[in-house]
């Protein structure tokens, strides 16, 4: 009620909108301040939150949340510490959880990237989430659905940095198909997981892990990890990226669902896409080859010309894409 008035709001207006007492209000009042909150509490006039913690539980993202989304990030289950919120969002996904299930977790004990490399999942500074999806189209199209965050996610990412930095934000972009990089380097990472059948999904976990306000990395990957506080030099709040994620995400799904392709995003997400036009090196299982990245196809497979001008397409399941300087 406070966050949605962003007003005062009496207490005699808490008591009867909850049917409770002075006494638990007040006691809530007291909870959120240890929380973090900043409520200021005025005689006649009463509660207002001036200003609240870095924190992404239930409550907070619930309430900032509402009328942002109708079904994405609607439910969200959030954990101080877990192992994984892939591994937990495909368990309720398995338990009959709805679509839109949003899992949150301050830390992960077992974060995974793909392919089990694991996720650098520190507490107190990253997003960890992971989104429960029903989809009724057939299993070979969810590939995409990898493209369609990472797509939603620099969309969310870059709309919260121009707020923040109105005059020289810096931009997010997409290192294909599962990476979003700032910089040069890598500050996002997204795994997709599919429970299916021979001919139908049973649901889709995507996981997204995104390094906010970290400010080290552990050698192995300090090279090509980065942060949003290490590259703005300031500290962000978590939650309002999330809601805007989802928000962004929801828009997207929805416009996927209805041509099951690509088409609709292909141009901005090549704008987006940080090897467009450059030379990179695909790595495949077979052999390794240098191309030019030239975009990605209505199916999210990145095309590429050869250098003998042959044009072919990569498909992201085996392959790794880089720069030839480097990660990007
Ligand atoms: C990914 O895999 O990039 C997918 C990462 C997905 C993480 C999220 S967090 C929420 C959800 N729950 C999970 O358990 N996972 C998802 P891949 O492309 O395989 O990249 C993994 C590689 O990135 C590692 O081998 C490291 O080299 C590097 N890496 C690990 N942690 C990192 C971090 N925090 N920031 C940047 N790079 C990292």
């Amino acid at each position: 009620m406070l966050r949605e008035s962003g007003n005062y709001v009496s207490g005699q207006q808490l008591c009867d909108t909850f049917g409770v007492s002075r006494t638990a209000v007040w006691k809530v009042i007291n909870q959120l301040k240890e929380e973090g909150y900043q409520v200021d509490a005025v005689r006649n006039r009463g509660y207002r939150i001036v200003d609240s913690p870095d924190v992404c539980t239930e409550e907070e993202l619930n309430s900032l949340m509402q009328n942002r989304t109708t079904w994405a990030g609607q439910y969200i289950h959030y954990y101080q510490e877990i192992d994984s919120t892939n591994i937990r969002a495909k368990q309720m996904g398995e338990q009959g959880a709805p679509q839109g299930t949003l899992v949150v977790a301050d830390m992960q004990t077992a974060g995974r990237g793909r392919r089990g490399r694991g996720w650098v999942s520190p507490p107190g500074s990253s997003i960890y989430m992971s989104l429960l999806l029903k989809p009724t189209f057939a299993p070979d199209k969810a590939p995409m659905l990898t493209l369609v965050m990472a797509y939603s996610v620099a969309q969310a990412l870059n709309h919260c940095l121009k707020n923040d930095f109105p005059q020289n934000a810096p931009e997010v972009r997409i290192k294909w198909p599962n990476d979003i990089v700032l910089n040069g380097k890598k500050i996002v990472g997204i795994l997709t997981e599919m429970s299916t059948e021979i001919d139908y999904i049973n649901h889709v976990v995507i996981g997204v892990g995104i390094n906010v306000n970290m400010d080290s990395f552990p050698e192995e990957i300090a090279a090509s990890a980065t942060s949003l506080r290490i590259e703005t030099g300031k500290m962000m709040k978590r939650a309002p990226f999330i809601v805007e994620i989802m928000r962004q995400f929801e828009d997207n799904y929805e416009q996927f669902v209805r041509c099951e392709d690509l088409t609709f995003l292909q141009k901005e997400y090549d704008c987006l896409l940080v090897n467009c036009g450059r030379e990179v090196v695909i790595h495949e299982p077979q052999h390794t080859y240098h191309a030019v990245a030239l975009g990605i196809n209505e199916k999210g497979e990145l095309i590429v010309r050869c250098d003998d001008g042959t044009v072919e397409t990569v498909y992201a399941g085996e392959v790794s894409v880089r720069g030839i300087y480097g990660y990007v």
